[in-house]
């Protein structure tokens, strides 16, 4: 189990984005399938993101060739494909993840414009990730497929759709200890082919279960959340208002 802490947001807030930066957390997932980050704001945050050492993934919001290409050129170490649905949805969203002859990404990083250095084509094949979400029926149908599927670096776990979609509750999902169970078989999967194997938790407390999984690559929390637990937490500690 390959183990790292990121931090899932959604804000499209430059400053904010700095800060979470530099807040100690492995890498960052930037939400631009749900919440404010559009192409533009994309764009602006991961200029931004060039001058620090975190890396930053980008979870897309479809699988949709365009986003994933845009998410890269923009610096993304790599992107998390949501609401895939089969082996043919992962081999679409591989596909655009990598230049030729591995794929088919369109020449374009703005590395160059930002000061920085682009990657070579086969440097950046080499280095990108691109994490296939298994959160719907049709991908736990087809995991075996989809982590066969060239070009798959990652199997992404989302905890929250999978549950829904499945009509079970994510704790449930997380309990689930059985070794046919989904989570049993997402890792089985994965270990099979070698694939790193990441989740969506959201809090410490689901982070300690997906690792018993053996899950490891999470993110553990997110912008929102760690506003709210320090809204929290100073309320609770000023008791003489
Ligand atoms: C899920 O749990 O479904 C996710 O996509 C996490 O944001
Ligand atoms: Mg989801």
């Amino acid at each position: 189990m390959e183990s790292s802490r990121g931090i899932w947001t959604s804000t499209a807030d430059v400053d904010l984005l700095l800060r979470l930066a530099g807040s100690g957390f492995d890498w960052l997932a930037l939400d631009a399938q749900h919440g404010p980050v559009d192409r533009a704001a994309l764009h602006v945050l991961g200029r931004a993101l060039a001058s620090v050492p975190t890396p930053f993934l980008v979870r897309v919001p479809a699988v949709d060739a365009a986003w994933i290409g845009a998410a890269l050129d923009a610096g993304a170490a790599g992107v998390v494909v949501p609401s895939v649905t089969s082996a043919a949805d992962a081999e679409r969203a591989a596909l655009a993840a990598r230049y030729p002859p591995l794929g088919e990404r369109s020449w374009g990083p703005f590395a160059p414009l930002w000061g920085g250095v682009a990657q070579d084509p086969e440097a950046a094949n080499e280095l990108v990730r691109c994490w296939v979400m298994v959160e719907t029926p049709g991908a736990l149908d087809d995991v075996e497929a989809i982590a066969a599927t060239p070009g798959v670096d990652g199997l992404f776990v989302g905890p929250l759709d999978l549950a829904l979609s499945l009509g079970t509750t994510v704790e449930a999902l997380l309990d689930d200890d059985d070794p046919d169970g989904p989570l049993a078989r997402v890792v089985a999967a994965a270990g099979r082919q070698g694939l790193l194997v990441g989740a969506f938790a959201g809090s410490p407390a689901a982070a300690r279960r997906l690792r018993a999984h053996g899950i490891g690559f999470l993110a553990v929390t997110s912008d929102a959340a760690v506003l709210a637990a320090g809204v929290r937490a100073v309320l609770a500690e000023d008791t003489d208002p």
